[in-house]
């Protein structure tokens, strides 16, 4: 009988060493819940960076996958198939465009954003031949390719990996008079901004500066691209975190909770006058909207409406915050997120830091990992009830005690 030691013994031998995990060996999930080997349950307050946002293992899409899986999986867009269009008509009238582009990871629909702003410019902005510039935000997370590193500010995000894509200005976050003067520029065609920073350390930036930011945009005919990757599909108590100020992005980017965790599936929305300067044979992928991670993406948005996702997110997420403000430790610093995306800095004591934090909380039945150093996001899965969250809560609050 193998223990957790001896998978990741076997991880570490044969895996290449590009991450550091928590050390815990998942082996079963439902819901908010996932098992370790040992058979030991634990919260998960990580929900796969916001991949599982219908809770792990959803019997709905499991059965979209299952029935899918066994009649067609793959033909690549060499040719139609009997169920591209009802997901690309599902997603487009779910989200309001009228047009989707679908990819696999979330680096992907980022890159399709890229691409697809670009396009643009040239073709209808009228910017002149690889001059088009894409403003981007300092402590950005948009994934892992050479070309969205090439505009990371984190170096273990971008050392050592260039030379780097060129093209893109970089601006402080939640800061529009920077904005502005990046916006005089005639040669931008688009701003790619996360309308919560989550890797940064879920930054939410000031009311008001995702409709400013928009105007601003709309006011250069530049494009606004919003990365809802980890912020879309209810996270943060709406359908779209760009909900909370009633902006519409021009370009809606999204991958993650798509599939429920269950499929790579990303995609990008837009509407015609810019999704169709893509031409066929332009851009594409083998696997991209296959008949797999269409049924999968059909059910995984539709739980998110049967089960009141966002409506939930909004009101447990309230109660986490509360909960977590009632928790008397000198360890607990700024308390921030929307919905269920939330982070608590922690103050370092006695040597002890949000690692020491996450390892006390794994023992108690609670899995959370530290972003930067100092602090721990909680995103768990949007189906949590409120006994479950008062239940989190007394296991942080525990937690955090060992260290008083
Ligand atoms: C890792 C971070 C989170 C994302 C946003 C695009 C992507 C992501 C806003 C790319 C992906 C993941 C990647 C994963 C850990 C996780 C992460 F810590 F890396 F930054 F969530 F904050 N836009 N985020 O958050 O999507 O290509 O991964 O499907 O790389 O360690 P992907």
């Amino acid at each position: 009988m193998m223990t957790s030691q001896d998978y990741i013994a076997r991880e570490d031998k044969y895996g290449a060493h590009n991450y550091h995990p928590l050390p815990v060996v998942l082996d079963k999930g439902e819901g908010v819940f996932v098992w370790d080997v040992e058979g030991k349950r634990y919260y998960d307050f990580l929900s796969a960076y916001s991949a599982v946002n219908q809770g792990h293992v959803h019997p709905a899409i499991l059965k979209a996958m299952i029935e899918q899986a066994s009649k067609l999986t793959l033909t690549s867009r060499a040719f139609y198939n009997s169920v591209l269009g009802e997901y690309e008509e599902f997603a487009t009238k779910f989200f309001g465009y009228e047009k989707i582009l679908p990819m696999n990871s979330g680096a992907e629909a980022d890159e399709t954003a890229i691409k697809l702003a670009r396009k643009w410019g040239y073709k209808v902005k009228g910017v002149p031949d690889n001059e088009a510039k894409i403003v981007v935000c300092e402590n950005n997370f948009h994934g892992r390719t050479t070309t969205i590193v090439s505009f990371s500010t984190d170096p273990s995000s971008f050392k050592d990996y260039g030379p780097f894509t060129p093209g893109f200005i970089q601006i402080p976050y939640d800061d529009l008079g920077a904005l502005e003067a990046a916006l005089r520029d005639p040669n931008v065609v688009a701003f790619l901004v996360e309308p919560i920073q989550g890797e940064a350390g879920v930054m939410v930036p000031s009311e008001g500066y995702l409709k400013n930011a928009f105007r601003m945009c709309k006011e250069k005919n530049v494009l606004f691209m919003a990365d809802e990757v980890q912020t879309g599909i209810a996270r943060t108590g709406k359908l779209l975190a760009c909900e909370h100020e009633g902006v519409r992005p021009d370009v809606l980017i999204l991958g993650k909770a798509l599939s429920g965790g269950f499929y790579p599936i990303s995609a990008v929305l837009a509407d015609n006058d810019i999704m169709l300067t893509i031409a066929p044979g332009e851009h594409g992928s083998t696997f991209g909207g296959n008949p797999i991670a269409a049924k999968v993406a059909i059910a995984s948005l539709q739980v998110i409406i049967d089960e009141k996702l966002a409506e939930n997110a909004e009101k447990m997420g309230e109660i986490f915050r509360n909960g977590l403000k009632g928790i008397n430790s000198d360890m607990i610093g700024i308390i921030r997120g929307k919905g269920l995306l939330n982070a608590m800095v922690v103050t370092p004591k006695n040597g002890k830091v949000a690692w020491d934090v996450c390892m006390a909380m794994r023992d108690n039945g609670l899995l959370a990992k530290p972003t930067h150093d100092h602090i721990i996001r909680f995103a768990p899965p949007l189906v949590i009830n409120e006994e479950q969250v008062k239940e989190a809560i007394e296991i942080i609050k525990k937690s955090l005690s060992l260290f008083e």
